[in-house]
């Protein structure tokens, strides 16, 4: 049975008090909390089986070989695709980077469209726009309806530009909006572009398979699912992962070098230059063993019934303007908020003060927070150890932001 008040204990972290209180929190989209055995996996690694991988010539070696092998199928079998579609990467930045810098440097030029969305957090922005200026491509950005919803019409209207490349979120880091992704890729194939989604905020707490969305790329950090901080996941479809530029060159990614020239090494170690993070990719194996083991059915079940319960009892609040879908179906991990008349720099510190932990600001997403008229907002965010608890602790302290601000 599906407990967060039980699975806490698995938690180290959620013992601990913070300006004397217990500690509450809420800023699970920024990163999540590590069990036990996600924090033991990598200490294991470290004094069990540390050595540099593919040198062949000892066990130690060998192990660490392995290990990362295995880690990369843990990855593959979780979200449905082949170990060679599986790169490993710091996290989901370095991710959109290297498709930015390999497929769209190379394939992008004067003129050409990209199809982005405003509720973009900047790592799924920037890089396109950075390719865009590099290139004289332009950067096309879908707007989102008075819902917190993408604006399907006004999307269905930009592939009609017929980009070249077509990039949005899973789940919005913002506005916990659930994108129709399936769909999305489907009309962007139809139109002729390149899919790249960003799954960052969706693979903590959903069960994805990225073989059914069917888009050409998919992004995630592992430290956002439990995993350690330093590892993250490009998955990209082999057929266009193959004849692919590299992204950083030198060790460990080429065939053969000559003085001259160099050819480059199989997916997927033609795009994992240098001594790969081992470590961080035992972390994320052991955090994926552990969603399993919950089981992600259950793990979306609990995401929802916390989104409900948070909606619920925010709307209870006066002053708290809510951003993003009302409609629990069509949200994942968090709910942002505006308290009118306080900065959300302030609730936020007032919150702590209480020992409650939420994230206030843009939260990487600046277009967004200024197509809403707004520069800021506080954003209360989950994760599979999230009881209602929290939620209740979180209300209760904004009564402080009341009696201090009067409002
Ligand atoms: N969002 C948040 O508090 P990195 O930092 O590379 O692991 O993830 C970047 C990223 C990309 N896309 C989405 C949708 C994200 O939410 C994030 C990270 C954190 O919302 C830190 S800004």
């Amino acid at each position: 049975m599906f407990d967060p008040k039980v699975l806490r204990r698995d938690f180290p972290i959620l013992t601990r008090e913070v300006k004397g209180k217990p500690l509450v929190y809420l800023d699970s989209a920024a990163t999540s909390q590590k069990p036990r055995e996600v924090l033991l996996a990598e200490k294991e690694y470290y004094e069990q089986h540390n050595a540099n991988v593919h040198r062949g010539a000892h066990t130690l070696g060998d192990e660490a070989t392995q290990l990362l092998a295995k880690a990369r199928q843990t990855v593959a079998r979780f979200v449905g695709v082949r170990e060679g579609e599986v790169i490993f990467v710091r996290n989901t930045t370095e991710a959109l980077n290297l498709v930015a810098y390999t497929w769209g440097l190379d394939n992008l030029k004067q003129g050409d469209t990209m199809v982005t969305t405003v509720m973009e957090h900047h790592s799924n922005l920037v890089p396109w726009q950075e390719v865009a200026r590099r290139t004289g491509a332009k950067v096309e950005v879908v707007g989102v309806t008075s819902e917190g919803l993408l604006d399907l019409a006004e999307y269905q209207q930009k592939l009609t530009l017929a980009p070249k490349l077509v990039a949005f979120g899973h789940v919005s880091n913002a506005l916990g909006t659930i994108n129709p992704v399936k769909k999305m890729t489907k009309m962007a194939h139809k139109a002729g572009a390149v899919v790249v989604v960003d799954g960052a905020q969706a693979v903590p707490h959903m069960g994805v398979k990225v073989n059914q969305i069917g888009c050409d790329f998919y992004a995630f950090s592992g430290h956002k699912m439990l995993g350690p901080m330093g590892i993250g996941v490009l998955v990209g479809r082999r057929e266009i992962l193959d004849p692919m530029s590299p992204f950083l060159t030198g060790g460990g990614m080429i065939n053969e070098v000559t003085r001259e020239n160099s050819t480059w090494a199989d997916l997927p170690d033609k795009f994992e230059a240098g001594t790969p993070n081992v470590a961080g990719a035992v972390g994320l194996a052991s955090a994926i063993d552990y969603l399993e083991r919950l089981g992600m059915e259950e793990v979306r079940g609990h995401d929802k019934q916390i989104v409900e319960y948070a909606l619920q009892e925010f709307y209870k609040v006066r002053n708290l303007v809510i951003l993003g879908p009302k409609d629990a179906n069509y949200r994942s991990g968090s709910v942002s908020f505006e308290y009118q008349g306080v900065h959300a720099h302030d609730v936020a510190t007032i919150l702590d003060s209480e020992g409650v932990a939420v994230r206030s600001g843009h939260h990487c997403t600046m277009p967004l927070h200024k197509s809403m008229g707004i520069t800021a907002s506080v954003r209360a965010s989950f994760n599979v150890y999230t009881t209602k608890e929290d939620i209740k602790k979180l209300v209760e302290a904004l009564q402080k932001v009341k009696t201090v601000f009067g409002k």
